[in-house]
């Protein structure tokens, strides 16, 4: 299982190591590294080696065997020095065969494996994962290599990057950018999260000495249960003697707001709690501000005080969204529900749940096992068809948590149920016809099955024509991943699934009204040397690939409209198809003013402004720009950063930065945004808290973003006044996550485990000083170049010891974050 070490500092030599899980007794022990990044002209490239030692009683034969890794793309194919092979299996799966002339590996040596990647390697998803050794005398016993370790790049010329791109963030770098915030008293904090529409401080204060009387309205079961175990936490203790403050919870009107969560919410001496939502999820909303102002959980407390106030809240978007992929790799269903409690509480409202791709189809689907028999487990096989091949390190077994693993009807639906309770609706995705993999094999293999059985229905949800001579090539580096248009198979097959899911839907007695159907990334050169899509094509009077991919969501469309809903999708829904690659997008006026919700994602150069141009052409938006929003981007460029990079860097900040509106919308088109959504493709996600890690604290700037209404410093005419209001509001934001909402989701869960950003250091006047970019988080330091520990000393002031100084900071948990380190010489 791969494991980053998050506390490995930037300069000195870590490793990422692979604990050892495999029964059997291993051949081998893999060691990889970059070599060198070479800036050649005119394209770049890296050198990279993996070294494997045979041990103890295993020699490595010359002949008759193969090493399989994952790794993400860019591998150079071919012959390599030492007479060895670099094969391309499948997708992101590799494997290195001994060609003639190699002589083999005695026990106890190593061999290293020199390969080159296209491009400069400077993140770690490109390394190497999940590997095993399979021998062709067996070729279905996959050797599982557990004693695996990378070795983050230290060197210079394993760090080599063009001038201005890709740069290390230094400690010195990091206390500069953590300096563009106030460290904020505890009185000065904002007192609910995320910033509401309006405040009014009362002057008194309320005190409790029991937990209040909750006295509830019609239709709000969920709430009330919310509110007694909201002070069963806070107040375990009281003094049952006293009358209780009354906590009054009730459907109503809010003067002045249309949304159904708007809230309003009253703290007074003489009439104690009440909350008046438009619906019940306003109420629900309300309560979670009425959370952020209690004081943090203290074990046994038996009465505190709340402020005197009122508040009038209300989001700024209908859709504040994240985006969870459980297809790259899968996660159970508590990790959903964890996902849907951290959404609730920073009142988040949509799950779009990319439940299928090209590496798993994670929920059951009546009258069609085969998806999740075969589309939903990943392991080696000699044979094709019989699984799908292990993709992001998931390795050569089955029973790899996140490799293998799909929904059953009953667990979908509870996820189902236990967002609905929370006021989230869950957008199901189906991914259509790109990234579709799992399901085409999946349907090969049904189709199989029943031919051999002789049964004369065995084409009937068939995705694939098998005279197809298409060549394509998806950015996952698959060329049969695609629904194939020209089949009326294929539509069958949407319709059964689009059917079955809205039968789970209304069980759990949420009706859909929208589904994801995909629509990313379909390859240029897809369908057009398909025999059945040709054949479509004349019958239809298609002239082109680009009317075929019309015709096709036309159809789509249909099916969902047939099942009573309306087609959610990636903007390349609403966009023209062209022949050319990486095109500039543009508008297709054909589904405009249907109903279509498009999410877009891609905001790339010369695309800055699709998303506006097609709410002002009538297409419902959904902003998800991956410049923004795309919470698998790392943090930085640093290699110990988990995360991918194609979309650029994604810092807290740079998520606290979007601004979602802009000066092209049209009236129209503003109202055609619905709002916002992250997004977290989990490529390089294989254990939850690496989901923790990339998701939060992200998460809490797209709440904040989705939710409060438009920050002033973005409407400031003059740059000093808008820079003087950002100031302000980012301290506030930052000494709020620091101070009050993260130590909160410490002291009550525990089990979030967020990135703890390194502390910023610099060197001046002979003394070390320390920051950190959430003001409130314990710092620690030492002056032994030993990472800090709970028992390190804490950063009081500034740091006169001299030598290498390690800092880091801490959670309310003792966690300890990534350490930064400094010499003050
Ligand atoms: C692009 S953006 C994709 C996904 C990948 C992601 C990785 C989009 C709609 N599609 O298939 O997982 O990049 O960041």
């Amino acid at each position: 299982m791969m494991r980053y070490h998050l506390a490995a500092c930037v300069l000195a030599l870590s490793t990422l190591t692979f604990p050892v899980h495999a029964a059997q007794r291993e051949p081998l022990k893999m060691r990889w590294e970059v070599l060198r990044n070479e800036l050649t002209q005119p394209r770049s490239r890296t050198k990279a080696r993996i070294s494997i030692t045979a041990l103890k009683g295993k020699a490595l034969p010359a002949q008759g065997w193969s090493l399989y890794f994952n790794t993400a793309y860019g591998i150079v194919t071919g012959p390599l020095d030492g007479q060895l092979t670099m094969e391309k299996v499948s997708g992101g799966l590799y494997r290195v065969r001994p060609a003639a002339g190699f002589k083999g590996l005695n026990a106890g040596r190593t061999l290293h494996v020199d390969y080159y990647f296209s491009g400069l390697l400077i993140k770690m998803e490109r390394a190497p994962a999940g590997p095993y050794l399979v021998y062709d005398a067996e070729p279905d016993v996959a050797h599982v290599i557990g004693d695996y370790q990378m070795l983050l790049p230290t060197r210079s010329a394993q760090l080599q990057r063009p001038a201005g791109e890709h740069e290390l963030v230094t400690p010195q770098q990091t206390y500069r950018n953590n300096a563009g915030a106030d460290v904020l008293p505890a009185a000065a904090l904002p007192l609910v999260f995320p910033t509401p529409l309006a405040l009014k401080p009362g002057a008194g204060r309320v005190h409790l000495a029991r937990a209040p009387q909750v006295i509830s309205g019609p239709g709000l079961k969920y709430e009330t249960a919310l509110a007694r175990a909201l002070f069963a936490r806070y107040l375990p203790q009281g003094d049952a003697s006293r009358t209780p403050v009354p906590l009054r919870l009730r459907i109503g009107v809010v003067d002045g707001q249309r949304s159904p969560e708007a809230y309003e919410l009253s703290i007074s001496a003489d009439d104690g709690i009440s909350i008046t939502g438009n619906s019940a999820a306003g109420v629900a909303r309300g309560l979670q501000s009425l959370h952020d102002l209690l004081p943090l959980p203290t074990p046994g407390a038996a009465q505190f005080d709340l402020p005197e106030l009122s508040v009038t809240d209300a989001p700024r978007f209908a859709y504040r969204g994240f985006q969870l992929d459980v297809a790259r790799n899968f996660q159970p269903k508590e990790v959903v529900m964890k996902t849907l409690d951290l959404m609730a509480t920073y009142k988040l409202n949509k799950l779009h749940f990319h439940l299928t791709d090209d590496e798993g189809w994670r929920l059951e689907i009546g009258g069609l096992p085969e998806l999740t028999s075969i589309g939903a487990v990943r392991g080696h096989s000699a044979l094709e068809g019989v699984r799908l091949p292990p993709a992001y390190g998931s390795g050569p077994r089955i029973d790899d948590p996140h490799g293998s693993g799909y929904y059953t009807r009953a667990d979908y639906i509870e996820i189902l149920r236990y967002a609905a309770a929370r006021h989230i609706e869950v957008i199901p995705e189906v991914e259509m016809p790109g990234h579709a993999r799992a399901a085409v094999k999946s349907m090969e293999a049904r189709y199989r099955r029943m031919t051999a059985a002789g049964d004369k229905d065995a084409a009937q949800f068939l995705l694939t024509d098998f005279d197809d001579r298409s060549v394509y090539r998806s950015p996952q580096q698959y060329n049969d991943h695609v629904i194939n248009a020209g089949l009326e198979s294929s539509y069958a097959f949407i319709d059964h699934v689009v059917g079955q899911i809205a039968a789970m839907h209304r069980e759990a007695g949420v009706p859909l009204t929208t589904m994801h159907v995909g629509g990313d990334e379909l390859p240029l050169g897809a369908w057009e040397r398909s025999p059945a899509s040709q054949a479509l094509m004349r019958r239809e009077q298609l002239a082109s690939i680009a009317d075929l991919w019309d015709y096709f969501h036309d159809r789509v469309d249909g099916i969902l409209r047939k099942h009573g809903m309306t087609a959610s999708g990636w903007e390349e829904l609403g966009a023209r198809r062209t022949a050319k690659e990486d095109a500039p997008l543009s508008v297709n006026p054909r589904f405009a003013q249907r109903g279509f919700s498009l999410y877009v994602w891609n905001n790339t150069p010369g695309n800055e402004d699709f998303a506006y141009r097609a709410a002002n052409a009538g297409y419902d938006i959904v902003l998800a720009p991956v410049t923004n929003m795309y919470l698998d981007m790392a943090t930085n460029a640093n290699p110990e950063e988990p995360g991918v990079n194609w979309g650029g860097y994604v810092e807290l900040e740079t998520v606290y930065n979007f601004q979602p509106m802009s000066a092209q919308l049209t009236e129209a088109g503003r109202k055609r945004i619905r709002g916002v959504e992250a997004t977290l493709f989990s490529e390089t996600v294989r254990t939850t808290s690496q989901l923790d890690y990339l998701m939060m604290p992200r998460l809490l700037a797209v709440a904040e973003r989705a939710w409060a209404p438009d920050p002033d410093w973005a409407q400031a005419g003059d740059a000093l006044q808008a820079a003087a209001l950002r100031r302000a509001a980012w301290s506030g934001f930052v000494n709020v996550l620091g101070q009050r909402v993260l130590p909160r989701l410490d002291l009550e869960r525990g089990d979030v485990a967020y990135r703890i950003a390194p502390p910023g250091m610099v060197v001046e006047g002979g003394k070390v000083l320390v920051n950190h970019v959430l003001p409130g988080l314990t710092l620690r330091y030492t002056t032994d170049g030993s990472a800090p520990t709970a028992r390190s000393k804490p950063v009081t002031g500034p740091i006169a010891a001299k030598g290498t100084i390690s800092a880091a900071a801490f959670d309310r948990t003792g966690r300890a974050g990534m350490v930064a380190r400094i010499i003050n010489r």
